[in-house]
């Protein structure tokens, strides 16, 4: 903290306890500062609207860098840059960055407070608004403090606003050190530094070192019929939906099945006494995307985002509250969407000056998960959740089938390698380009890659019960470009196909890139699917999945000799497979 205060030069320094009296004082702080709206008091309760700069509406994966000593630990898919070079570049620019502002000093806790998983960051920053959204997203305050005790075993990160030009923004990760350098930024995963540079870039460099999972997964518990709750962690690339499944209210309900949130984005896990990977989800809150969001989505987190919570760059009604593209009940069929009267735009334009979208594509609810009525009664638990099943997935509009499920943990490694994805609005770049993201860590992965795969292939034979390793894709479409599968609550049927493979009972087909269910073995009823629909959802094309393979194999290329022998055998598996079939069919 001195170090830090002596290079930034602030005003005052604040250590902050966590308590309500000082979250009261932030709020006034960020109202002042004029980005920072109180919402409807009435129906949103100690509510915000933040407006961010608008340079700065997305994670910047290209200014983001891994600073290992050696260039090739940090591999090919990460940018990297001279440990030494990195600090003296940022040293200049957080040379009196902090200038007449207020240095906070925010001790926080990722995961249970009484968890063995648990770890503990010190953020320092001058935003007040990273203050207010790590209080939501992590445990803040005295209770991180009480567990630092003596110790040094903390990650330190220094944060600062900078001037928010584009040009000086930089996220550091000194890997080997556990040190996070963030400037220039004051947005999501650049800046609430225990999300993505702790939870999952240094954690995963740490669970490589330490023998566990640090990954980019959510967590969820479906109960069946008998009360029983099977646990599975989910890797999907940013805004494919992760926390709409971690949330889901279950089509099958009445049925007895039942989905229980434990986290949304990141999952930490560490193989247990009784043979199973056990989970933790390190964050205490949700920062979701909002645009989309409603009722139908994801009605779990409209109810729970109605207090408490802090949006950033969402529109306004005229009553004070919150609004976005897609929060309303589904429009009727060919009418054009109408925006709600007085309606104020993420800018705060409105009248003749708004803008649409009204809503930033990438603007966000930062929610208190233990508001969600999903949330499970043992996302807390100090030993985590047992993981039964890991899934996979993606925006594929053409090529993967609605779910497949692995042969072996060797070739779930390879599914997971193998994945990709539609880009989306959550990092800034092009939209919609099939973007290779293998278990959805490309942007988060601290290491190189080529080993990640390997110590993924290594922790699978040091477990009694790795889970079963499945791929699902939400997003096929038919030959009129229409969703082939209605998604979101309906998704629990897919998971049930899942639970019932891992208990050893659903029924499946083999096909080369995997099992798919038998053709009755996914329960359908209610939902009137035309049967020729299914068999498309679920057909395997032995063309474009040879294309598929030439891909992966030019992917595979770039890690080198630290690609694992394992994967290209599965790779060429997979091939033999695929050419044995269309062999068949000639
Ligand atoms: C996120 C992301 O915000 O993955 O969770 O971008
Ligand atoms: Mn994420």
């Amino acid at each position: 903290m001195e170090e830090s205060a002596r290079l930034t030069r602030p005003r005052e320094v604040v250590w902050c306890d966590g308590s309500e009296q000082e979250a009261e004082r932030i709020t006034k702080v960020l109202v002042d500062q004029g980005r920072t709206e109180r919402l409807n008091e009435r129906t949103y309760p100690n509510c915000l609207l933040h407006r961010s700069d608008p340079n700065d509406v997305a994670r910047t994966e290209s200014v983001t860098f891994i600073c290992t000593r050696r260039e090739e630990d940090a591999g090919p898919t990460n940018n990297w840059m001279e440990p030494a070079a990195a600090k003296e570049k940022l040293s200049a620019l957080y040379k009196g960055a902090m200038a007449g502002r207020t240095m906070y000093v925010v001790p926080y806790l990722m995961g249970p407070p009484d968890s063995p998983i648990t770890r503990v960051g010190v953020e320092i920053t001058d935003s007040a608004y990273v203050v207010a959204s790590m209080r939501i997203m992590a445990r803040m305050g005295q209770v991180a403090l009480d567990r630092i005790g003596r110790s040094n075993d903390f990650v330190p990160g220094l944060h600062s606003l900078g001037d928010l030009h584009p040009d000086r923004r930089f996220i550091m990760h000194f890997a080997e050190e556990k040190l996070i350098w963030s400037i220039g930024s004051g947005y999501g995963g650049n800046a609430l530094l225990g999300k993505k540079c702790f939870a999952l870039r240094i954690a995963s460099w740490m669970a490589h070192e330490q023998g566990w999972l640090a990954e980019h997964m959510l967590i969820l518990g479906l109960e069946d019929p008998s009360g029983k709750v099977t646990y599975m962690a989910a890797a999907f690339p940013s805004a494919c939906g992760k926390t709409n499944l971690a949330m889901m209210v279950s089509a099958l309900e009445k049925n007895g099945y039942r989905v229980w949130t434990v986290g949304d984005d990141i999952a930490w896990m560490q193989p247990g006494a009784d043979g199973y990977l056990h989970a933790i989800n390190p964050e205490a809150g949700f920062f979701g995307v909002a645009p989309g969001t409603s009722l139908k989505t994801n009605g779990n987190v409209i109810s729970a985002m109605h207090s408490n919570t802090i949006f950033t760059n969402t529109a306004m009604t005229a009553n004070r509250e919150p609004w976005w593209e897609g929060m309303d009940a589904e429009p009727s069929a060919g009418l054009p969407v109408g925006l709600p009267a007085g309606l104020v735009d993420w800018q705060g334009r409105s009248g003749a000056e708004l803008q649409k979208p009204a809503a930033q594509p990438n603007s966000r609810y930062t929610v208190p998960a233990r508001q969600a009525s999903s949330i499970s009664p043992r996302w807390e638990d100090p030993g985590g959740v047992p993981i039964s099943a890991f899934i996979f997935g993606g925006r594929r509009a053409r090529l993967a089938p609605l779910v497949y499920e692995s042969f072996s943990w060797p070739h779930g490694v390879f599914v997971g390698a193998t994945m990709a994805s539609e880009t989306t609005a959550a990092a800034t770049g092009a939209v919609g380009v099939t973007r290779r993201d293998p278990m959805a860590m490309l942007p988060f992965c601290g290491y190189h890659m080529g080993d990640y795969f390997e110590h993924w292939l290594t922790l699978g034979r040091q477990i009694a019960h790795p889970p079963k390793i499945f791929h699902v894709n939400w997003f096929r479409k038919g030959s009129a470009g229409k969703m082939l599968w209605p998604g979101f609550g309906e998704n629990v049927r897919v998971l049930k196909w899942i639970l019932e493979r891992v208990n050893g009972t659903g029924k499946a087909m083999e096909t080369p890139i995997g099992f798919v269910p038998a053709p009755d073995a996914l329960t359908l009823e209610g939902l009137n699917i035309p049967k020729e629909t299914m068999e498309e959802l679920l057909r395997i094309d032995t063309d474009d999945w040879t294309a598929e393979t030439e891909e992966t194999g030019k992917f595979f290329e770039q890690f080198g000799n630290r690609f694992p022998a394992e994967l290209h055998e599965e790779h060429a598996a997979l091939g033999r497979r695929l050419a044995t079939a269309a062999n068949a069919r000639k």
